[in-house]
């Protein structure tokens, strides 16, 4: 199967869902730099890549309309793109490229689009950041005053759709990890005191851009105290020995993501205490990954997985008491501050991880779990928890009656420069009485990681 034969039976299972009433698709459009003429790196809507494969501005679809069930719109673009670009699309081809069953230029969508919807008198719209998107159901509105114009409807199905992942969408996610695993071992390889994070972005940007991939989010590359900053991005502080360096990063290719989370010791020597919350760290993620299935409620996961978390704390003597009485102080939320994970697809955060807003637990309101549903078959995860010596975090958790005593401080605030933070994060496909992990090659047993 290639992504054409896939973005076809995408658009007969959204057609469908919606009973064969059409559906507009606007593609997005270029973002301006402020006001020069250059733009932000294009990167196509997420729901019209998923049903056309086009990665290029400027493109709309209306599927389910009057003799057609594929209409792609095209920009038009005269002699003087072709001098600068090289080439143009063309009415032929990309009918021949992508499939579709006829292809127009775009100044004629509105007008094929109210002949399409006039007759049904419905129309479905998916959502688009693209500006053009709302004038055109602005115009439409205004030309076709009894037209129904339905929003939602169709972004639920893509939503369902897209969360399902098919077994040809697994094969390219494996594609991305794999990229994603020889990036890490390529910057593993610059990674000693002296170095920069510069130099350890660019070693794994490197591999991405040889392997015709992208960057699927922008790295973070911390050491020292920078891996408790969550989302650290400033990427430049020299390294040194005796530090952890935590990087967060995934290779993109052919629309999906990877999206991995490794620490190791800058200099491949792990003292004791970097040694020990590592292993607390890696035998919670271990744990968290053996009970993903099909029919798990993912917010369960994260309660499982902070208890394993403050347990392994306990038994390093960061943290003081019984278990119980531990989590009944909520002790991980002092380091432990983020969910466990989210879906991921063709967005690092993709959609589908609430039934809606409210359905978030209310004790879990506070790390942002952006995953509040049962977990299905092929629905893909990731698994990422950390332990963190975040030190605003700890200074007012120090200050907390609930947390005076559960902790010893000294120990805490000896781990800021020493460990820092500590992320351990994997992609996991959920299987019916099982999971199959997308980045298991990507090593993080410590005898396994080949740095020092
Ligand atoms: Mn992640």
């Amino acid at each position: 199967m290639d992504f054409q034969a896939f973005a076809a039976d995408r658009r007969r299972l959204l057609l469908q869902r919606l009973n064969g009433e059409p559906v507009l698709v606007v593609g997005g459009a270029e973002v301006p730099i402020h006001v020069s003429d250059e733009f932000y790196p294009f990167r196509q809507e997420p729901n019209f890549y998923y049903l056309t494969g086009i990665t290029d501005p400027g493109y709309a679809a209306l599927l389910g309309g009057d003799g057609a069930a594929y209409e792609l719109f095209i920009p038009r673009l005269d002699l003087r793109w072709r001098v600068w670009m090289g080439h143009v699309p063309e009415l032929g081809s990309s009918q021949r490229d992508w499939g579709s069953d006829r292809s127009s230029f775009q100044d004629e969508l509105l007008d094929r689009v109210v002949q399409a919807a006039g007759r049904r008198g419905r129309l479905h719209l998916v959502h688009s950041s693209n500006p053009h998107a709302a004038a055109l159901a602005a115009e439409l509105r205004e030309r076709l005053p009894g037209l129904e114009l339905v929003t939602g409807v169709a972004d639920q199905a893509l939503v369902d759709l897209r969360l399902r992942k098919t077994d040809f969408e697994l094969g390219l996610m494996r594609a991305a990890a794999e990229v994603t695993r020889e990036a890490f071992f390529a910057f593993w390889k610059v990674t000693r005191p002296g170095a920069s994070e510069r130099d350890v972005q660019a070693a794994l940007e490197q591999v991405f851009r040889q392997r015709g991939a992208l960057t699927a989010y922008y790295p973070i590359v911390g050491s020292g105290p920078n891996p408790a900053i969550l989302h650290y991005h400033e990427n430049r502080r020299a390294m040194q020995a005796q530090e952890m360096l935590l990087v967060d990063a995934g290779a993109e290719l052919h629309g999906y993501k990877s999206d991995v989370t490794r620490t190791v010791p800058v200099d491949g020597k792990w003292s004791g205490r970097q040694k020990a919350v590592y292993e607390v760290v890696l035998s919670a993620q271990k744990r968290a990954i053996e009970r993903v299935e099909h029919g798990v409620f993912y917010p369960d996961l994260h309660r499982a997985c902070a208890r394993d978390l403050v347990d392994g704390l306990q038994q390093i003597g960061i943290v003081r008491g019984d278990l119980d009485g531990l989590m009944e102080r909520h002790v991980d939320h002092v380091f432990f501050p983020h969910g466990l994970g989210h879906p991921i697809g063709l967005e690092t955060h993709d959609v589908g991880g609430h039934i809606d807003p409210d359905s978030r637990p209310a004790d879990l309101k506070h790390v942002n779990l952006r995953t509040s549903r049962t977990i299905e078959a092929g629905f893909v995860v990731t698994i990422e928890p950390g332990i963190y010596f975040n030190v605003p975090l700890l200074e007012s958790a120090r200050e907390d009656a609930r947390w005076k005593d559960a902790v010893s401080w000294d120990e805490a605030l000896a781990c800021v420069n020493e460990v820092g933070g500590i992320r351990i994060e994997d992609d996991v496909v959920v299987e019916r009485g099982g999971r199959r992990v997308l980045t298991h090659d990507i090593p993080k047993e410590i005898a396994a990681i080949p740095i020092g």
